[in-house]
Parts: structure tokens; C-alpha cells; sequence
């Protein structure tokens, strides 16, 4: 079954969204199979955003990232790579539509609430690099056929 990384970046636990950003994955249908708060270490913010690394704005999102805790997060279900980018917006909250996470939350880039997986290796690869295997869990939502038919 297709699965995503997504984190809760610093800005939405400090302003007190990761409630209301968790719940719009969990009513879609989605399951959560791994969850953990943690404060990231520069290491692992740089590999993360690696791809980023000549990007002028790549020292700035680091330095943003390790200040202070983010949720990081596993979630299932078909096609839930391309949907949750989807839910979460546009890089520019600024051109995310009204209804989805960036469009809602967000007027600034560099404060855009959420990282998702963009693609099946860049998710198989980002969840490798978050989670231990032991730290995800296989489960089945009991309405499940009242979801999926
Ligand atoms: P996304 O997070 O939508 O996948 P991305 O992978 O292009 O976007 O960029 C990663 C993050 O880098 C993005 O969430 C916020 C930051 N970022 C991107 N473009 C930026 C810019 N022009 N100025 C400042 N920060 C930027
Ligand atoms: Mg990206």
C-alpha cells in the first residue's frame, strides 16, 4: 500500500495547528502509520532538504527546521502521495488555493506549515530516512468498507 512522509513543520507547532492539520489527513480516509515529535538535528535537516542545497533559500530553511520541534509523520492509503500534496497546497501559500492546508494557514513561503512527499522514490526514500522500520505499524481501520468500497 502507498505510503508518504509528511512533516508538521516548526511553525505549526508553535502556532498550535498540528490538531487541526493531523485531522484533515484522518477524515479523508487516510491511516497514520507513524508518528513522532523530535527536534531535528542539522544532519538530518540538511539531508532531507539536499535536493535544495544551491537553492539561495536552502541555509535559511535549515536554520528554520532545527528551531524548534516538528511532527513527523507516515500516512497510507491509495494514492495518498499525490492527494496530500493536494490537501497540503502550493509551495506560496500566497497561490494555495482557500481549503487546503497552505491556503488556510499560510501567507509566507519560508512559514508554510507542512513538508509531503512529491513522488514514490522521494517518499520511500524520506520515510527511510525519518523512521526506523519498527517505528511504522501496520493496521487497519475497522470502517474501512465504509471508506473504500
Ligand atoms: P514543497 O514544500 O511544496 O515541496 P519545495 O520542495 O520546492 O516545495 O521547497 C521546499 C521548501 O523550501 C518549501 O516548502 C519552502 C522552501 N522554499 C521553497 N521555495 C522557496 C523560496 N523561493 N523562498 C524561500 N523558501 C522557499
Ligand atoms: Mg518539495
Amino acid at each position: 500500500m502507498e505510503r508518504t512522509f509528511l512533516m508538521l513543520k516548526p511553525d505549526a507547532i508553535q502556532r498550535g495547528l498540528v490538531g487541526e492539520i493531523i485531522k484533515r489527513f484522518e477524515t479523508k480516509g487516510f491511516t497514520l502509520v507513524g508518528l513522532k515529535l523530535l527536534s531535528v538535528s542539522r544532519e538530518l535537516a540538511e539531508k532531507h532538504y539536499q535536493v535544495h542545497r544551491e537553492r539561495p533559500f536552502f541555509q535559511g530553511l535549515v536554520e528554520f527546521i532545527i528551531s524548534s520541534p516538528v511532527v513527523a509523520m507516515v500516512w497510507e492509503g491509495e494514492g495518498v502521495i499525490a492527494s496530500a500534496r493536494k490537501i497540503i497546497g502550493a509551495t506560496n501559500p500566497l497561490n494555495s488555493e482557500p481549503g487546503t492546508i497552505r491556503g488556510d494557514y499560510g501567507i509566507n513561503v519560508g512559514r508554510n506549515l507542512i513538508h509531503g512527499s512529491d513522488a514514490p522514490e522521494t517518499a520511500l526514500g524520506e520515510i527511510a530516512l525519518w523512521f526506523k522500520p519498527e517505528e511504522l505499524s501496520s493496521w487497519e481501520l475497522t470502517n474501512k468498507p465504509w471508506i473504500i468500497e
